[in-house]
Protein backbone atom coordinates (compact mmCIF):
# COMPACT_ATOMS: atom_id res chain seq x y z
CA UNK A 1 0.00 0.00 0.00
CA UNK A 2 1.37 3.49 -0.84
CA UNK A 3 1.08 6.46 1.79
CA UNK A 4 -1.42 8.32 -0.05
CA UNK A 5 -3.84 5.98 0.34
CA UNK A 6 -2.73 5.46 3.89
CA UNK A 7 -3.33 9.12 4.43
CA UNK A 8 -6.79 8.61 2.92
CA UNK A 9 -9.26 9.38 5.60
CA UNK A 10 -11.47 6.81 7.04
CA UNK A 11 -15.43 6.78 6.23
CA UNK A 12 -16.89 6.47 9.60
CA UNK A 13 -19.81 5.74 9.86
CA UNK A 14 -22.91 8.26 9.37
CA UNK A 15 -23.34 9.88 13.04
CA UNK A 16 -26.29 8.63 14.88
CA UNK A 17 -28.23 10.30 17.78
CA UNK A 18 -26.02 8.96 19.85
CA UNK A 19 -22.93 10.27 18.64
CA UNK A 20 -21.04 13.46 20.15
CA UNK A 21 -19.68 15.74 17.70
CA UNK A 22 -16.18 15.46 17.48
CA UNK A 23 -14.36 18.95 18.03
CA UNK A 24 -12.92 20.00 14.35
CA UNK A 25 -9.65 19.60 13.26
CA UNK A 26 -6.73 16.51 13.43
CA UNK A 27 -5.41 15.70 16.58
CA UNK A 28 -1.49 15.96 15.71
CA UNK A 29 -0.28 12.74 16.68
CA UNK A 30 2.39 11.64 18.20
CA UNK A 31 2.81 14.53 20.32
CA UNK A 32 -1.17 15.45 22.22
CA UNK A 33 -1.56 18.45 23.77
CA UNK A 34 -2.48 17.79 28.04
CA UNK A 35 -5.85 18.42 28.17
CA UNK A 36 -7.25 21.68 30.24
CA UNK A 37 -9.28 21.47 33.51
CA UNK A 38 -12.73 22.32 31.36
CA UNK A 39 -11.22 20.27 28.50
CA UNK A 40 -11.27 17.02 30.70
CA UNK A 41 -14.55 17.72 32.35
CA UNK A 42 -16.01 17.99 28.90
CA UNK A 43 -14.42 15.28 27.71
CA UNK A 44 -16.19 13.08 30.57
CA UNK A 45 -19.50 14.80 30.39
CA UNK A 46 -19.48 13.43 26.48
CA UNK A 47 -17.99 10.12 27.25
CA UNK A 48 -20.94 9.69 29.97
CA UNK A 49 -23.26 10.24 27.46
CA UNK A 50 -22.40 7.93 25.38
CA UNK A 51 -22.26 4.92 28.04
CA UNK A 52 -25.75 6.58 28.99
CA UNK A 53 -26.93 6.36 25.43
CA UNK A 54 -25.77 3.03 24.56
CA UNK A 55 -27.16 1.52 27.93
CA UNK A 56 -29.94 -1.08 27.23
CA UNK A 57 -30.77 -1.11 31.69
CA UNK A 58 -28.98 -3.99 31.69
CA UNK A 59 -25.88 -4.22 29.88
CA UNK A 60 -24.40 -1.63 27.54
CA UNK A 61 -24.02 -2.48 23.95
CA UNK A 62 -21.36 -1.75 21.81
CA UNK A 63 -22.61 0.77 19.23
CA UNK A 64 -26.40 1.02 19.02
CA UNK A 65 -25.76 0.60 14.98
CA UNK A 66 -23.53 -1.96 13.87
CA UNK A 67 -23.55 -3.71 17.28
CA UNK A 68 -26.67 -3.81 18.84
CA UNK A 69 -26.71 -6.57 21.33
CA UNK A 70 -24.38 -7.43 24.34
CA UNK A 71 -20.82 -8.50 23.58
CA UNK A 72 -18.68 -10.22 25.98
CA UNK A 73 -15.14 -8.37 25.79
CA UNK A 74 -16.66 -5.05 25.37
CA UNK A 75 -18.75 -5.38 28.71
CA UNK A 76 -15.99 -6.01 30.33
CA UNK A 77 -14.03 -3.06 29.24
CA UNK A 78 -17.33 -0.81 29.42
CA UNK A 79 -17.58 -1.61 33.46
CA UNK A 80 -14.35 -0.59 33.70
CA UNK A 81 -15.03 2.74 32.97
CA UNK A 82 -18.68 2.45 34.26
CA UNK A 83 -17.28 2.06 37.59
CA UNK A 84 -16.67 5.27 37.62
CA UNK A 85 -19.56 6.68 36.59
CA UNK A 86 -21.92 4.28 38.29
CA UNK A 87 -20.25 0.90 40.14
CA UNK A 88 -24.15 -0.75 40.61
CA UNK A 89 -24.29 -0.12 36.70
CA UNK A 90 -20.70 -1.51 36.25
CA UNK A 91 -21.96 -4.45 38.62
CA UNK A 92 -25.21 -5.35 36.43
CA UNK A 93 -23.29 -5.39 33.16
CA UNK A 94 -20.85 -7.65 34.55
CA UNK A 95 -23.52 -10.05 35.87
CA UNK A 96 -25.94 -9.71 32.86
CA UNK A 97 -23.22 -11.29 31.00
CA UNK A 98 -22.57 -13.63 33.38
CA UNK A 99 -26.37 -15.07 34.04
CA UNK A 100 -26.02 -16.32 30.10
CA UNK A 101 -22.97 -18.42 30.65
CA UNK A 102 -23.49 -21.74 29.63
CA UNK A 103 -23.68 -25.03 31.66
CA UNK A 104 -20.22 -26.23 30.37
CA UNK A 105 -18.84 -23.21 31.73
CA UNK A 106 -18.62 -21.03 28.35
CA UNK A 107 -19.23 -17.46 28.32
CA UNK A 108 -21.00 -16.61 24.74
CA UNK A 109 -19.58 -13.44 22.57
CA UNK A 110 -22.98 -12.23 21.95
CA UNK A 111 -25.97 -12.17 24.23
CA UNK A 112 -28.75 -11.41 22.14
CA UNK A 113 -31.38 -8.61 23.10
CA UNK A 114 -34.68 -10.19 21.80
CA UNK A 115 -36.08 -6.82 21.26
CA UNK A 116 -34.10 -6.09 17.77
CA UNK A 117 -34.43 -7.12 14.82
CA UNK A 118 -33.21 -10.57 13.83
CA UNK A 119 -31.57 -8.76 10.99
CA UNK A 120 -30.19 -5.75 12.19
CA UNK A 121 -27.25 -7.92 13.28
CA UNK A 122 -25.49 -11.03 11.15
CA UNK A 123 -25.44 -13.64 12.43
CA UNK A 124 -27.99 -13.17 14.46
CA UNK A 125 -30.25 -15.69 16.68
CA UNK A 126 -31.55 -18.04 14.43
CA UNK A 127 -27.87 -18.62 13.26
CA UNK A 128 -26.56 -19.88 16.28
CA UNK A 129 -29.54 -21.35 17.50
CA UNK A 130 -28.08 -21.85 21.02
CA UNK A 131 -31.02 -23.20 22.96
CA UNK A 132 -31.49 -25.79 20.74
CA UNK A 133 -27.69 -26.75 18.91
CA UNK A 134 -25.88 -25.91 22.65
CA UNK A 135 -28.27 -27.83 24.27
CA UNK A 136 -25.61 -30.95 25.28
CA UNK A 137 -23.10 -28.03 25.91
CA UNK A 138 -25.66 -26.69 28.59
CA UNK A 139 -26.70 -23.52 26.72
CA UNK A 140 -29.67 -21.17 28.46
CA UNK A 141 -33.02 -21.85 27.92
CA UNK A 142 -34.13 -17.87 28.66
CA UNK A 143 -31.53 -15.98 26.71
CA UNK A 144 -30.64 -16.66 23.41
CA UNK A 145 -26.33 -16.31 22.66
CA UNK A 146 -23.40 -17.43 20.43
CA UNK A 147 -22.25 -20.36 21.10
CA UNK A 148 -18.61 -19.02 21.02
CA UNK A 149 -16.36 -16.70 23.17
CA UNK A 150 -14.24 -13.97 23.26
CA UNK A 151 -11.57 -13.21 25.35
CA UNK A 152 -11.41 -13.67 29.16
CA UNK A 153 -10.73 -10.28 30.54
CA UNK A 154 -14.02 -10.66 32.83
CA UNK A 155 -12.05 -11.06 36.10
CA UNK A 156 -9.84 -8.76 36.06
CA UNK A 157 -13.18 -6.04 35.23
CA UNK A 158 -14.75 -7.86 38.21
CA UNK A 159 -11.58 -7.41 40.46
CA UNK A 160 -11.72 -3.39 39.37
CA UNK A 161 -15.13 -3.15 39.53
CA UNK A 162 -15.09 -4.30 42.99
CA UNK A 163 -12.34 -1.89 43.94
CA UNK A 164 -14.50 0.93 42.87
CA UNK A 165 -16.80 0.54 45.66
CA UNK A 166 -15.95 -2.49 47.34
CA UNK A 167 -18.91 -1.18 50.02
CA UNK A 168 -21.38 -1.61 47.67
CA UNK A 169 -19.84 -4.54 46.13
CA UNK A 170 -20.23 -6.31 49.82
CA UNK A 171 -23.48 -5.50 50.68
CA UNK A 172 -24.75 -6.71 46.94
CA UNK A 173 -23.09 -10.11 47.29
CA UNK A 174 -21.04 -9.16 43.66
CA UNK A 175 -18.01 -10.91 44.20
CA UNK A 176 -19.41 -14.12 45.88
CA UNK A 177 -22.13 -14.51 43.02
CA UNK A 178 -19.79 -13.86 40.20
CA UNK A 179 -16.60 -15.83 41.63
CA UNK A 180 -17.90 -19.79 41.01
CA UNK A 181 -19.02 -18.29 37.40
CA UNK A 182 -15.71 -16.57 36.88
CA UNK A 183 -13.93 -20.10 37.91
CA UNK A 184 -16.50 -22.35 35.50
CA UNK A 185 -15.72 -20.14 32.50
CA UNK A 186 -11.77 -20.12 33.20
CA UNK A 187 -12.13 -23.63 34.01
CA UNK A 188 -13.88 -24.56 30.64
CA UNK A 189 -10.87 -22.95 28.80
CA UNK A 190 -7.79 -24.11 30.57
CA UNK A 191 -9.69 -27.76 30.46
CA UNK A 192 -12.01 -28.07 27.24
CA UNK A 193 -9.98 -25.62 25.09
CA UNK A 194 -6.14 -27.00 25.91
CA UNK A 195 -6.55 -28.11 22.52
CA UNK A 196 -2.34 -27.99 22.13
CA UNK A 197 -1.83 -30.24 25.23
CA UNK A 198 0.75 -27.55 26.28
CA UNK A 199 -1.82 -26.09 29.38
CA UNK A 200 -2.79 -22.69 27.01
CA UNK A 201 -6.43 -22.08 25.71
CA UNK A 202 -7.01 -22.11 21.79
CA UNK A 203 -9.41 -19.85 20.17
CA UNK A 204 -11.54 -21.90 17.41
CA UNK A 205 -12.77 -18.89 15.40
CA UNK A 206 -11.10 -15.54 14.37
CA UNK A 207 -14.07 -13.75 16.40
CA UNK A 208 -13.32 -15.37 19.64
CA UNK A 209 -9.96 -13.82 19.65
CA UNK A 210 -12.06 -10.65 19.06
CA UNK A 211 -9.40 -8.95 16.50
CA UNK A 212 -11.36 -10.61 13.59
CA UNK A 213 -10.22 -9.87 11.08
CA UNK A 214 -6.10 -10.10 11.45
CA UNK A 215 -3.38 -11.01 9.01
CA UNK A 216 -2.83 -13.90 11.57
CA UNK A 217 -5.81 -15.61 10.38
CA UNK A 218 -4.97 -15.42 7.02
CA UNK A 219 -2.97 -18.85 6.61
CA UNK A 220 -5.39 -21.09 9.19
CA UNK A 221 -8.29 -19.25 7.11
CA UNK A 222 -7.59 -19.94 3.82
CA UNK A 223 -7.87 -24.09 4.38
CA UNK A 224 -11.37 -23.55 5.14
CA UNK A 225 -13.80 -23.62 2.46
CA UNK A 226 -16.24 -20.24 2.40
CA UNK A 227 -19.88 -20.58 3.01
CA UNK A 228 -21.86 -20.50 -0.26
CA UNK A 229 -22.78 -17.10 -1.51
CA UNK A 230 -25.81 -16.04 -0.69
CA UNK A 231 -26.41 -18.17 1.80
CA UNK A 232 -25.97 -15.39 4.76
CA UNK A 233 -26.49 -11.25 4.13
CA UNK A 234 -24.17 -9.24 5.77
CA UNK A 235 -25.58 -6.68 7.97
CA UNK A 236 -22.60 -5.18 8.66
CA UNK A 237 -22.02 -3.40 5.15
CA UNK A 238 -24.70 -1.69 6.15
CA UNK A 239 -23.28 0.61 8.52
CA UNK A 240 -19.63 0.62 8.03
CA UNK A 241 -17.48 1.48 4.66
CA UNK A 242 -16.93 -2.08 2.30
CA UNK A 243 -12.95 -0.89 2.08
CA UNK A 244 -12.92 -0.58 5.53
CA UNK A 245 -14.22 -4.37 7.19
CA UNK A 246 -13.78 -8.03 6.29
CA UNK A 247 -13.77 -8.99 2.31
CA UNK A 248 -16.93 -11.22 1.34
CA UNK A 249 -14.70 -14.20 1.38
CA UNK A 250 -13.07 -13.68 5.02
CA UNK A 251 -16.84 -13.28 5.62
CA UNK A 252 -17.91 -16.90 4.00
CA UNK A 253 -14.87 -18.40 5.69
CA UNK A 254 -16.02 -17.11 9.43
CA UNK A 255 -20.03 -18.40 8.61
CA UNK A 256 -18.42 -21.48 7.62
CA UNK A 257 -15.95 -22.32 10.74
CA UNK A 258 -19.26 -21.22 13.16
CA UNK A 259 -22.00 -23.12 10.98
CA UNK A 260 -19.64 -26.71 11.44
CA UNK A 261 -18.96 -25.31 15.20
CA UNK A 262 -22.69 -25.40 15.72
CA UNK A 263 -23.63 -28.29 13.88
CA UNK A 264 -20.91 -30.25 15.94
CA UNK A 265 -23.29 -29.20 18.81
CA UNK A 266 -20.62 -26.74 19.95
CA UNK A 267 -18.27 -29.69 20.93
CA UNK A 268 -14.72 -28.65 21.24
CA UNK A 269 -11.73 -30.33 19.36
CA UNK A 270 -13.03 -31.54 16.39
CA UNK A 271 -12.53 -28.00 14.09
CA UNK A 272 -10.81 -26.77 11.21
CA UNK A 273 -9.52 -24.06 12.77
CA UNK A 274 -7.54 -24.12 16.20
CA UNK A 275 -5.26 -21.17 17.20
CA UNK A 276 -2.99 -20.67 20.54
CA UNK A 277 -2.88 -16.66 21.03
CA UNK A 278 -0.73 -14.77 22.76
CA UNK A 279 -3.51 -12.10 23.73
CA UNK A 280 -6.18 -14.48 24.37
CA UNK A 281 -3.84 -16.09 27.21
CA UNK A 282 -2.23 -13.23 28.61
CA UNK A 283 -5.62 -11.94 29.33
CA UNK A 284 -6.72 -15.16 31.04
CA UNK A 285 -3.57 -15.09 33.27
CA UNK A 286 -4.18 -11.26 34.21
CA UNK A 287 -7.68 -12.82 35.00
CA UNK A 288 -6.74 -15.69 36.71
CA UNK A 289 -4.34 -13.85 38.88
CA UNK A 290 -7.31 -11.67 39.46
CA UNK A 291 -9.78 -14.62 40.87
CA UNK A 292 -7.06 -14.87 43.23
CA UNK A 293 -7.55 -11.67 44.51
CA UNK A 294 -11.35 -12.46 44.71
CA UNK A 295 -10.78 -15.91 46.61
CA UNK A 296 -8.91 -14.25 49.57
CA UNK A 297 -11.16 -11.08 49.59
CA UNK A 298 -14.05 -13.80 50.07
CA UNK A 299 -11.94 -15.28 52.79
CA UNK A 300 -10.35 -18.42 50.27
CA UNK A 301 -6.88 -19.52 49.50
CA UNK A 302 -5.48 -17.34 46.45
CA UNK A 303 -2.12 -19.76 46.21
CA UNK A 304 -3.34 -22.77 43.78
CA UNK A 305 -4.86 -19.69 41.27
CA UNK A 306 -1.16 -17.72 41.39
CA UNK A 307 0.69 -20.84 41.28
CA UNK A 308 -1.33 -21.80 37.98
CA UNK A 309 -0.94 -18.09 36.75
CA UNK A 310 2.98 -18.43 37.20
CA UNK A 311 2.57 -22.03 35.09
CA UNK A 312 0.36 -20.66 32.39
CA UNK A 313 3.00 -17.86 31.98
CA UNK A 314 5.79 -19.67 31.57
CA UNK A 315 3.65 -22.03 28.85
CA UNK A 316 3.39 -18.83 27.17
CA UNK A 317 6.97 -18.05 26.72
CA UNK A 318 7.99 -21.85 25.89
CA UNK A 319 5.07 -21.91 23.49
CA UNK A 320 4.51 -18.83 21.67
CA UNK A 321 7.42 -16.28 22.29
CA UNK A 322 9.44 -15.94 19.28
CA UNK A 323 12.83 -14.26 20.23
CA UNK A 324 13.70 -13.12 16.16
CA UNK A 325 10.80 -11.15 16.25
CA UNK A 326 10.77 -9.62 19.58
CA UNK A 327 7.45 -10.69 20.26
CA UNK A 328 4.91 -13.45 20.80
CA UNK A 329 3.19 -15.11 17.90
CA UNK A 330 -0.04 -16.94 17.36
CA UNK A 331 0.34 -21.15 17.13
CA UNK A 332 -1.71 -22.57 14.60
CA UNK A 333 -2.70 -25.82 16.14
CA UNK A 334 -3.69 -27.60 12.93
CA UNK A 335 -0.94 -26.40 10.74
CA UNK A 336 2.00 -26.94 12.94
CA UNK A 337 3.70 -23.99 13.55
CA UNK A 338 4.14 -20.18 14.90
CA UNK A 339 2.18 -18.02 12.14
CA UNK A 340 5.10 -15.02 11.10
CA UNK A 341 2.69 -12.60 11.22
CA UNK A 342 3.03 -9.20 13.97
CA UNK A 343 -0.38 -8.19 15.75
CA UNK A 344 -0.70 -6.39 18.63
CA UNK A 345 -1.83 -9.54 19.89
CA UNK A 346 1.68 -10.60 20.02
CA UNK A 347 2.92 -7.37 22.32
CA UNK A 348 -0.38 -8.04 25.02
CA UNK A 349 1.48 -9.89 27.16
CA UNK A 350 3.25 -7.12 28.43
CA UNK A 351 0.07 -7.42 31.21
CA UNK A 352 2.02 -9.94 32.81
CA UNK A 353 4.18 -9.02 35.91
CA UNK A 354 5.63 -12.33 35.79
CA UNK A 355 7.08 -12.40 32.89
CA UNK A 356 11.04 -12.47 32.50
CA UNK A 357 13.10 -9.68 32.61
CA UNK A 358 14.73 -10.09 28.43
CA UNK A 359 11.41 -10.93 27.03
CA UNK A 360 9.86 -7.34 28.77
CA UNK A 361 12.90 -5.76 27.33
CA UNK A 362 12.35 -7.12 23.77
CA UNK A 363 8.32 -6.40 23.90
CA UNK A 364 9.05 -2.88 24.73
CA UNK A 365 11.53 -2.03 21.93
CA UNK A 366 8.89 -3.97 19.47
CA UNK A 367 6.15 -1.62 20.64
CA UNK A 368 8.66 1.71 19.94
CA UNK A 369 10.64 0.31 17.17
CA UNK A 370 9.86 0.08 13.69
CA UNK A 371 7.04 -2.07 13.27
CA UNK A 372 4.90 -0.28 16.00
CA UNK A 373 6.00 3.31 16.06
CA UNK A 374 4.58 3.91 19.72
CA UNK A 375 5.49 7.25 20.52
CA UNK A 376 7.42 8.15 17.46
CA UNK A 377 4.93 7.58 14.40
CA UNK A 378 1.98 6.71 16.22
CA UNK A 379 0.37 7.62 19.44
CA UNK A 380 -1.73 4.77 19.79
CA UNK A 381 -0.84 1.08 19.25
CA UNK A 382 -1.63 -0.11 16.21
CA UNK A 383 -3.40 -3.31 15.30
CA UNK A 384 -0.75 -4.69 12.97
CA UNK A 385 2.75 -4.42 12.07
CA UNK A 386 3.13 -1.04 9.96
CA UNK A 387 5.92 -2.81 7.53
CA UNK A 388 3.87 -6.06 7.47
CA UNK A 389 2.43 -6.66 3.61
CA UNK A 390 -0.91 -7.05 4.38
CA UNK A 391 -0.75 -3.31 6.95
CA UNK A 392 -4.08 -1.32 5.91
CA UNK A 393 -4.34 1.78 7.93
CA UNK A 394 -8.16 1.81 7.61
CA UNK A 395 -9.33 -1.84 6.87
CA UNK A 396 -10.63 -4.33 10.59
CA UNK A 397 -8.02 -5.10 12.29
CA UNK A 398 -5.48 -5.02 9.58
CA UNK A 399 -3.17 -1.63 11.04
CA UNK A 400 -5.57 0.77 12.79
CA UNK A 401 -5.37 1.31 16.34
CA UNK A 402 -8.24 0.23 18.58
CA UNK A 403 -8.55 1.83 22.58
CA UNK A 404 -9.05 -1.09 24.23
CA UNK A 405 -5.10 -2.65 23.47
CA UNK A 406 -3.92 0.58 23.75
CA UNK A 407 -5.72 0.59 26.86
CA UNK A 408 -3.83 -2.72 28.40
CA UNK A 409 -0.90 -1.91 27.07
CA UNK A 410 -0.57 1.27 28.74
CA UNK A 411 -1.05 -1.21 32.05
CA UNK A 412 1.30 -3.58 30.69
CA UNK A 413 3.76 -0.61 30.19
CA UNK A 414 3.14 0.48 33.82
CA UNK A 415 3.50 -2.83 35.17
CA UNK A 416 7.22 -3.17 34.29
CA UNK A 417 8.11 0.59 35.66
CA UNK A 418 8.20 1.89 32.12
CA UNK A 419 6.53 5.30 33.07
CA UNK A 420 7.47 7.50 29.93
CA UNK A 421 5.83 5.22 27.57
CA UNK A 422 2.93 4.32 29.84
CA UNK A 423 2.00 7.86 30.69
CA UNK A 424 2.13 8.75 27.09
CA UNK A 425 -0.74 6.15 26.77
CA UNK A 426 -2.76 7.42 29.31
CA UNK A 427 -2.87 11.02 27.06
CA UNK A 428 -3.05 9.78 24.44
CA UNK A 429 -5.94 7.41 24.99
CA UNK A 430 -8.77 10.49 26.09
CA UNK A 431 -7.34 12.72 23.82
CA UNK A 432 -7.90 10.61 20.54
CA UNK A 433 -11.65 9.31 22.37
CA UNK A 434 -12.62 12.34 22.64
CA UNK A 435 -11.22 13.80 19.12
CA UNK A 436 -12.60 11.04 16.93
CA UNK A 437 -16.45 11.50 18.54
CA UNK A 438 -15.37 7.97 20.58
CA UNK A 439 -14.55 6.03 17.41
CA UNK A 440 -14.60 2.23 17.08
CA UNK A 441 -11.06 2.37 16.03
CA UNK A 442 -8.92 5.06 14.15
CA UNK A 443 -5.92 5.59 11.22
CA UNK A 444 -2.88 4.97 13.43
CA UNK A 445 -0.75 7.74 11.75
CA UNK A 446 -3.51 10.31 11.85
CA UNK A 447 -6.05 9.66 14.31
CA UNK A 448 -9.13 9.62 12.04
CA UNK A 449 -12.38 8.24 12.98
CA UNK A 450 -12.80 4.69 11.38
CA UNK A 451 -15.97 2.36 12.04
CA UNK A 452 -18.92 3.31 14.20
CA UNK A 453 -18.82 6.52 16.72
CA UNK A 454 -19.81 6.80 20.19
CA UNK A 455 -18.45 3.09 20.50
CA UNK A 456 -19.09 2.11 24.23
CA UNK A 457 -15.10 0.63 24.82
CA UNK A 458 -13.64 3.14 23.28
CA UNK A 459 -15.61 6.03 25.89
CA UNK A 460 -15.37 3.88 28.86
CA UNK A 461 -11.85 3.23 28.72
CA UNK A 462 -11.28 7.05 27.89
CA UNK A 463 -13.10 7.56 31.14
CA UNK A 464 -10.35 4.86 32.95
CA UNK A 465 -7.50 6.86 32.06
CA UNK A 466 -8.72 10.19 33.09
CA UNK A 467 -9.62 8.86 36.14
CA UNK A 468 -5.69 7.21 36.49
CA UNK A 469 -4.70 10.79 36.04
CA UNK A 470 -5.39 11.88 38.74
CA UNK A 471 -3.74 9.38 40.94
CA UNK A 472 -4.38 6.05 42.63
CA UNK A 473 -7.56 4.63 42.70
CA UNK A 474 -9.23 6.16 46.49
CA UNK A 475 -12.33 3.89 47.11
CA UNK A 476 -14.20 3.04 50.51
CA UNK A 477 -12.92 0.14 52.58
CA UNK A 478 -16.04 -1.98 54.72
CA UNK A 479 -15.40 0.83 57.82
CA UNK A 480 -16.27 3.79 55.12
CA UNK A 481 -12.48 5.01 55.48
CA UNK A 482 -10.54 5.98 52.40
CA UNK A 483 -8.58 3.25 50.85
CA UNK A 484 -5.84 4.19 48.57
CA UNK A 485 -3.85 1.27 48.79
CA UNK A 486 -3.89 0.47 44.81
CA UNK A 487 -0.80 1.50 43.24
CA UNK A 488 -0.58 0.42 39.66
CA UNK A 489 0.21 -3.13 38.21
CA UNK A 490 -2.42 -5.52 38.77
CA UNK A 491 -3.86 -3.50 42.39
CA UNK A 492 -5.21 -1.07 39.65
C1 LIG B 1 -17.94 -10.02 15.71
C2 LIG B 1 -18.30 -5.75 19.18
C3 LIG B 1 -17.31 -6.63 18.45
C4 LIG B 1 -15.94 -6.64 19.14
C5 LIG B 1 -14.87 -7.31 18.28
C6 LIG B 1 -14.88 -6.65 16.92
C7 LIG B 1 -16.27 -6.74 16.28
C8 LIG B 1 -17.86 -8.50 15.60
C9 LIG B 1 -18.09 -8.08 14.14
O1 LIG B 1 -17.20 -6.12 17.11
O2 LIG B 1 -16.58 -8.10 16.07
O3 LIG B 1 -17.86 -10.39 17.06
O4 LIG B 1 -19.25 -8.17 13.71
O5 LIG B 1 -17.15 -7.69 13.46
O6 LIG B 1 -13.90 -7.19 16.09
O7 LIG B 1 -13.62 -7.19 18.91
O8 LIG B 1 -16.04 -7.32 20.34
O9 LIG B 1 -17.76 -4.48 19.40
Amino acid sequence: MDRTSQLTACAPERGTAYDPPAPSGRPGLPGLPGLSGPAEASLRARAARVLAANWTGSSTVPSRSLYPHQWSWDSAFVAVGLRHLSPLRAQTELETLLAAQWGDGRVPHIVFNPSVPLDAYFPSPDFWRSSTAGRAAGAPRTVQTSGIVQPPVHALAVWLVHRADPVLSRARGFLARAYPRLAAWHRYLLHRRDLGGGGLASVVHPWEQGMDNSPCWDLPLSRIPPAPDGSFRRADLGHGAAEDRPTDLDYGRYVRLAADYRDAGYADGGGDFAVEDPAFNALLIASERALARIAEELGAPGTARRARAARLTAALVERLWEPASGMFLCRDLRGGGLLPERGVSGLVPLLLPELPGDVVGALVRTLRGPHFGLGRSTALVPSYDLLGEAFDPHRYWRGPAWFNTSWLLERGLRTHGEREPADALRAAVPALAGASGFAEYVDPYTGEACGATGFSWTAALALDLLHARRGPTVSRTATGAFDTSDKGGDRR
